[in-house]
């Protein structure tokens, strides 16, 4: 039987600001390019409105999570994320997304790859993309998984369950990929960074940018994204990411002073469309960098004495944790804490559109 007539099992799922399609590998072509195919026509792109498929029209709701058991004695399970562009025939697997990490528990759960306990559930997922690793917690009172709960995040209406994610860096990865505090990159001052997400950090100020405007006056503005692609086409090689022409990192993202009572205010560019908040290990990524004497931000950054870093965003504020150390040797390393929410909306089968 086709999966077009017999439908493929799929799970919809918010992850915090996001939502994806969440599959079993084995529910899936294992060949990388059939499997590809197969989700541009679940998604239903390319297409502007993804109009014949599970995708929102946005990146932010055109994205993929494989779940399975972690072949990796310890970890307890394997998530690999894949973006699927909206209007080009592409799937991505060059980030991974900590949106999504947030539903991959209650997944695997769902799915019984793993047991809910009581009165927490928690699991060490490997982040397939990245080699970086997460320990991932929500409370499952009577050992049943209950996405109701009382935490809210901006961007999200209502209230959900909260849910831990401690994301660290996979081993021998630094904070600083070119062990350079700043870099110049297309005649810009950046600083390259990544605490889960490569991202270039430039201060916004460089581009007549105020850090105060919406989403729609800086995706409208003349030869902004002309010049941020230009900027990371230059930072993928020096990030060791090779030609990223085709990929969706690294992430820009533009920083000024805090306009309320934030640490720093960020527009974060994912790259193409401007982010309504940010991303999560966007968000550990700038929160890290702005801890580094000399970094793009750091000098005007209001660093709080305790508690998360507040990152001021278009849609409200980010509250990143991170944990910034400096080795015997030099290197910084980091590692983040975000607190997110997540919820299934659908189980079933998906079926995709034919075969072009
Ligand atoms: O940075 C969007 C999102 C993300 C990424 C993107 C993310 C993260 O907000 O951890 O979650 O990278 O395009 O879902």
């Amino acid at each position: 039987m086709r999966a077009e007539d017999e439908g493929v099992p799929c799970m919809l799922m918010r992850g915090g600001t996001s939502k994806g399609a969440f599959f079993l590998p084995e529910d899936l072509p294992s060949d990388p390019a059939l499997r590809d195919d197969l989700l541009l026509r679940i998604m239903g792109s390319p297409d502007p409105t993804q109009i014949d498929g599970l995708g929102g029209a946005h990146p932010l709701t055109s994205k993929v999570a494989i779940v399975s058991c972690s072949e990796d004695p310890s970890a307890d399970l394997d998530y690999l994320f894949l973006q699927v562009a909206v209007d080009e025939p592409f799937v991505g697997d060059a980030q991974t997304c900590g949106n999504l990490l947030a539903a991959v528990v209650p997944f695997a759960v769902e799915r019984g790859l793993i047991p809910a306990t009581a009165p927490a559930t928690e699991a060490v997922v490997r982040l397939i993309n990245t080699g970086d690793r997460a320990r991932v917690r929500l409370s499952t009172r009577d050992g049943v998984l209950d996405y109701d709960g009382d935490v809210d995040i901006d961007g999200v209406p209502g209230t959900a369950c909260p849910i831990e994610l401690e994301v660290s860096a996979g081993p021998g990865k630094g904070l600083l990929p070119t062990s350079r505090v700043t870099d110049q990159v297309a005649d810009h001052t950046a600083t390259l960074i990544d605490n889960g997400m490569p991202v270039v950090l430039l201060d916004a100020a460089d581009f007549g940018v105020t850090g105060t405007e919406s989403i729609e006056e800086l995706e409208a503005r003349p030869g902004l994204a002309a010049e941020l692609e230009r900027i990371r086409l230059a930072a993928g090689p020096l990030l060791g990411l090779g030609d990223v022409a085709a990929q969706t990192v690294p992430k820009l993202v533009l920083v000024a002073p805090p306009a309320d009572h934030g640490a720093i205010s960020v527009r974060a560019f994912i790259p193409a469309r401007l982010h309504p908040s940010i991303g999560v290990l966007m968000a550990a990524s700038v929160a890290a960098g702005i801890r580094i004497p000399g970094a793009v931000g750091s000098a005007y950054a209001r660093l709080p004495e305790t508690g998360p870093t507040l990152l001021e965003h278009p849609s409200g504020s980010f509250p990143a944790e991170v944990r910034v150390t400096r080795d015997a040797d030099g290197h910084w390393r980091a590692a983040s804490l975000s607190l997110r929410t997540a919820r299934k909306i659908f189980d079933g089968r998906v079926f995709p559109r034919p075969r072009r």
